[in-house]
């Protein structure tokens, strides 16, 4: 192999081992529809490989949505009396930061138990 492109290839290597977060990929939650009811956001997950680095952005009204990263029990139970993290912003950016499960509903009146609920599963 020609020595400078062995040059840049090995630099992109070492640039890649070094940075996996440029790579990092952004998802908006619900795509279109946002944080909302009458999304299946178990179908929306499906499929998708969600790793380190990688961001929710979850868009939706505060006047009628909020958003609680919740424990799985609580998340199970539609519990949200004790949330990790409540966020009311309407346009919330959650940096996946370690690998593991991560759990989200919107605690306004019934929308939990009626779907709005997200559970993701974070890999290395
Ligand atoms: C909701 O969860 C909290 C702790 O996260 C717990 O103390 C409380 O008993 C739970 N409520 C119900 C109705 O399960
Ligand atoms: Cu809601």
């Amino acid at each position: 192999m020609n020595k400078a492109i062995a040059l840049v290839a090995s630099s992109f290597l070492i640039l890649l081992l070094a940075s996996p977060t440029v790579f990092a990929t952004d998802y908006t939650v619900g795509d279109a529809s946002g944080w909302t009811l009458e999304v299946d956001y178990t179908k929306w997950a499906t499929g998708k490989e969600f790793k380190v680095g990688d961001t929710l952005t979850f868009k939706y009204s505060p006047s009628f949505h909020q958003l609680d990263e919740v424990s799985e029990i609580d998340f199970n139970s539609c519990n949200s009396s004790k949330p990790i993290q409540s966020y009311k912003d309407g346009n919330t950016k959650i940096t996946l930061s370690k690998a593991g499960r991560f759990f989200f509903l919107c605690p306004i009146g019934n929308h939990c138990s009626r779907a709005m609920k997200l559970a993701v599963t974070v890999c290395i």
